[in-house]
This record gives C-alpha cells, structure tokens and sequence, in this order.
C-alpha cells in the first residue's frame, strides 16, 4: 500500500508501518491508519473529479469522526485549502463563511443540524456541493502524490476580530507542520498515546493540539462527549493517556465529580490519576480550578497560550514548575517579546503587548491585505493581548480591546452582535460587553435602548438572535435602558455598561434565572 505523503503536514500515521494501527475511536468504531489514508484518497480522487485546483478551498461541515478526518486529509491531499465550518453555526453565519472563502466544494453531512439547509444554500449559489452520505468512498489502491510546499496553504479557519465579520486565517503547510512539531516536541507526544476528544473541530484547540498532533504521532484518538458524566466515565476507565481542554470543561468535570457519589469520585479519580498529561487553555485557567482539579485528580493542570493565528505560542513546561495563573515559556521554533505603546521591548516586569514571530505564524487574513499588514509590526505578530514576563514565566493580563470577548473558549466580538442586534426591529441601539464568571470565563451582556413601546423578553431576543449568530454570541443577560453611557466624543463607555451587570447580579444565580431576567 503507498500513502499519501511520507512526513508532511499528516506525519507519522501516513507511513506504511503506521497502516494496522488504530487512527480514531469514535463510539464502537474503529479506525485504522491504513483505512483513513486510503478514505482520504478515496476524497481527493473525488474532489479531482470535481474539478478542484490547488490552492481552491474547500468547505466541510461534519461532525468529528472518521469521515471529518478523511475529508481534511483529502482535502490536503488534493491540494485544496481545508475550511472547517462549525456545526453549530446557522445558516446566516455559515453564508458568510461562504461568501467570504468562496469555497470550490462544500462537502455536508446529512446529520448535521443546519446540513441540509446549507446544500440549498450553495445550490442556490451555483455552488457544488456533495451530501457527505451520497458520495461513498471509492475502496481500492491509490498512488503517492507530491509532497506540499511549505508555503502552500492548508487551512482556513474563521476567526471574529474587532472589525467586521470573521475573517479567515490562512495557514500553509509549513505552518501547520510548524504548530503541530512545537507540540509534539514540548509535550512529548507518541504512538503509544490515545487521546479524549471533546472539543470543536473549527478551532486550533480541536483540530491542532488534540487531532492533529495525534495523528501525526501515529497516536490514537478517541472523540468523545462533552457531557461531564460521559468524560468521566473514559477518563475514569484509566485507558487514556492525555486530555485537554478549555477551563470551563475542567469547571463542569468538576461539578460533575463533587455531585458524583463517593464510590464513583473514587474510581473516576483512580483512573484520572493515570493519565501522563491534562492540558487547558484557550482561556484563562482560574488558579481555583487549577487546585480543586490537584486534588480531585492530582494532576498539575498545564496552561498554555495560543491563538488561531499562531497556533501555540507559550506552555508551562511538561517537566519542571508548572506556575499557576500563568502560560510558561515560548514553545520550540516560537521567539516572544513584550513591547509598549512604542512598539519597543519594554523591562522585564513591565507589561504590554505580547508578540510573536516563528515558523507557525498564520500567513495571511483571507483576502484581507490592509487587516494582514496591520497585524503585524516588523515581522513580529500583534497579538492584542497584554501579557507580563514574570520571573520567567509569562502571565496573560487580558485583552487590549474591550469589544473582544471569550466565553467558554468561544473568541467573539462585541462589534459583531452588536451590528446584528442593531436590525432588530425594537432595538435602537446595544452595547455589548463581556462581563467576569465562573463558568464561562466571561458572559455575553447585553444593554439596549428600546426604538419604541414594544419590550420583547430576553428570552425573544435570545431566539431571535440564534436564527443569525452562533449560539455561544449570543447575549445571556439583555438590560433595556434609557441610553448608553457615552463620553463627550460621543462612544459608548464600555466599562461603565459592564459595570451595570456586574453591580445586578450575584454570582450564585444559574443561568436560568439571568437569562430569564
Ligand atoms: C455553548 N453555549 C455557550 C457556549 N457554548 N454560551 C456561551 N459560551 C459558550 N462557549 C450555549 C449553548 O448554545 C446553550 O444555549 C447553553 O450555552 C448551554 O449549552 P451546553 O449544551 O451546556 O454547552 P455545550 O454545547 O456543552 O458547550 C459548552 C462547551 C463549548 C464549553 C463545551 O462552548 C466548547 O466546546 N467550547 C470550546 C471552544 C473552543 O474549542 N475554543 C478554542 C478556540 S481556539 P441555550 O440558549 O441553547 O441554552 C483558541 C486558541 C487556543 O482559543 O489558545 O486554544
Ligand atoms: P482565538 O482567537 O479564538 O484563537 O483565541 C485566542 C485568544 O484566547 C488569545 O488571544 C487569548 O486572548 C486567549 N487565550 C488563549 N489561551 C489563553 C490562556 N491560557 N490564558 C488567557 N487567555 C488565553
């Protein structure tokens, strides 16, 4: 059997002795390297049927497993630009990916929630696209094909900014390859590791940290729910060897495993206890997680920092002092500095504005020139986070702009909802901020000034906003007010809006009750 490459942006499960090794475990299902090389042939023959380029992107909305993974590796195969689209996204959301990637193909599953309305989508715009069930892979035998370039692109992921709608990032192979070896490097990744997976496929944290470095180790990954009691039950099962997730999936484990009775706490704990390695980031640990999850597992959590645009940047280290409340030290190939308002390198100890450079840094905003070259200041990356080097470790302050929010791992911006709620007929005008929880990190809030008499609920705005945005955009807490606190050049004072829900409400309250406020 020949594969498709040999060491490239796939790695070590592409090569021959790889071929009888277990890939993916998705529910009872098994499969091999051998099987999901020769499924990802299978795709690109198809896809080169259809008359893909190198260089065209190509879309896809499926949901983890095997299929995802034979499609985005015969996506990488056929030469094609590999542009993940979320599940949970509605149509609106997922016509903007559209329009804006200008996909060649769009590949659905029919199991999808928005799946089949997205096929109208695109046969409404002359576009091609295939229903995942109806095109069964072609089994047979299938010839090498060249290796990529490093500077070829490889993936397009969508990300929210605080301008406009989200834009793509484009990543090459180089790239990729880059993020995906800093990993494996730092953390120590084998073939004999087998990972949990439970987190999206349309963001780093899912598709590079978890998937694709284990792919590339020739390692064994298990997708897997969300649900706490359904990762309880494989964490405690003591087959796993590593896990990784954002901070409030550790929150919810947590909570599941106080609620837990004492026989299963301890089984769950026991099996936990051995796994080599539990990871968390896309958002700030709480250093309070950090301690109830030492001891109900006794593993140091390692918090690391990365963005869509860099892959991952700084991680404490696997072996030595994991610092709680910070992000450790540059990963191998990436170079860190912390600059001022005047672009230069400021003291030790001093914050400002993270920034990086190295092999993994994003090559360009989809169609985005003017917003590329202002990301980016003599060849070093902005990344608008404040950050500080603290005795050798850095420590993330946040972000440098209030209209960027992160709530559950979700980055999204204030700019965004905002703009949509704008066209709701009884709004006149909402300022959106992020204001400090437990669970989320940072919960979506809404103040808004009504246009006339009518006062639809939150839980209408609620409704009315999921049928345009993703659902974890949209507000939990909407405020009607008066008007907007603004300064004397007119903008919205975004503190002192966050400040009228954080004086409102304790934080004991479920999500219910602030919802239904
Ligand atoms: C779901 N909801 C959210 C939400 N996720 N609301 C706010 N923020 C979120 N992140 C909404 C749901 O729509 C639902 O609304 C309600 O909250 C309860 O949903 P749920 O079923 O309990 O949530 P669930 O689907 O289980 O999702 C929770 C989650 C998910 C934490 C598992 O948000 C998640 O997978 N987050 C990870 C995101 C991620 O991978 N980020 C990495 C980006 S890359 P309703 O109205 O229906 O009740 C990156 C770089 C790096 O950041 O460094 O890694
Ligand atoms: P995204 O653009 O969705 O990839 O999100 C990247 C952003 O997540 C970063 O710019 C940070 O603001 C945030 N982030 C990622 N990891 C951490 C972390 N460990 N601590 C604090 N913030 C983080």
């Amino acid at each position: 059997m020949s594969f498709p490459y040999s060491d490239w942006t796939l790695g070590r499960g592409c090569r021959e002795a790889f071929a009888g090794r277990v890939a993916l475990v998705d529910g009872t299902s098994a499969t091999s390297y051998g099987e999901l090389c020769s499924r990802a042939a299978a795709w690109s023959d198809r896809l080169a049927e259809a008359g893909i380029r190198k260089g065209d992107r190509l879309a896809y909305l499926i949901p983890p497993g095997a299929d995802h993974c034979a499609v985005l590796w015969g996506a990488w195969r056929a030469g094609a630009v590999a542009v993940p689209i979320a599940l949970s996204h509605p149509p609106p959301e997922v016509l903007h990916v559209l329009d804006d990637a200008d996909p060649a193909v769009v590949i659905v599953s029919r199991e999808t929630e928005h799946g089949l309305a997205v096929v109208d989508l695109c046969r409404g715009q002359q576009r091609l696209a295939v229903v995942l069930e109806e095109s069964p892979p072609a089994a047979g035998s299938f010839s090498p094909v060249p290796m990529p370039s490093q500077t070829q692109p490889a993936l397009m992921i969508y990300t929210s900014g605080t301008t406009g709608r989200p834009k793509g990032v484009v990543t090459t192979h180089g790239n990729v390859s880059a993020q995906i070896q800093a990993l494996v490097e730092a953390w120590k990744w084998t073939e004999g590791d087998r990972i949990l997976h439970v987190l999206p496929l349309h963001h780093v944290h899912g598709l590079i940290n978890v998937l694709s470095c284990a792919l590339w180790s020739g390692a064994c990954c298990e997708f897997g729910s969300g649900a706490p009691e359904r990762a309880w039950d494989r964490l405690g099962s003591g087959e796993l060897s590593l896990f990784m997730a954002v901070p409030t999936v550790y929150g919810r484990l947590i909570r599941a495993w106080d609620e837990a009775p004492r026989p299963l706490q301890e089984k769950w704990s026991a099996g936990a206890a051995r796994l080599r390695l539990m990871v968390s980031g896309s958002a700030a640990l709480p250093v309070e997680t950090l301690n109830r999850w030492r001891e109900i597992t006794g593993h140091t959590l390692l918090e690391r920092y990365g963005m869509t645009e860099i892959g991952m940047g700084l991680s404490n280290p696997l072996e030595g002092e994991r610092r709680p409340g910070h992000v450790g030290q540059p990963l191998p190939g990436v170079e860190a500095r912390i600059v001022g308002p005047d672009g230069r390198t400021v003291a030790t100890g001093t914050s400002g504005e993270i920034e990086i450079r190295g092999p993994q840094v994003f090559a360009e905003y989809w169609r985005r020139p003017e917003e590329t070259r202002a990301a980016f200041r003599e060849g070093w990356f902005r990344t608008g986070d404040e950050g500080v080097l603290d005795d050798g470790y850095y420590r993330i302050l946040g972000r440098r702009s209030v209209d960027i929010l992160k709530t559950g791992g979700y980055k999204v911006s204030a700019l965004e909802i905002e703009e949509a709620y704008r066209r709701h007929p009884a709004v006149a005008d909402l300022a959106v901020v992020g204001v400090a929880d437990p669970d989320w990190g940072e919960r979506v809030c809404a103040a808004w000034v009504p246009a006339g008499e009518e006062r639809p609920s939150p839980d209408e705005l609620r409704a009315w906003g999921k049928e345009r945005l993703a659902p974890y955009k949209i507000p939990r807490e909407f405020l009607p007010v008066d008007g907007l606190p603004r300064n004397a050049m007119g903008k919205v004072q975004k503190p002192s809006v966050a400040a009228m829900f954080e004086s409102s409400l304790p934080d004991t309250e479920t999500d219910e009750v602030r919802r239904g406020r």
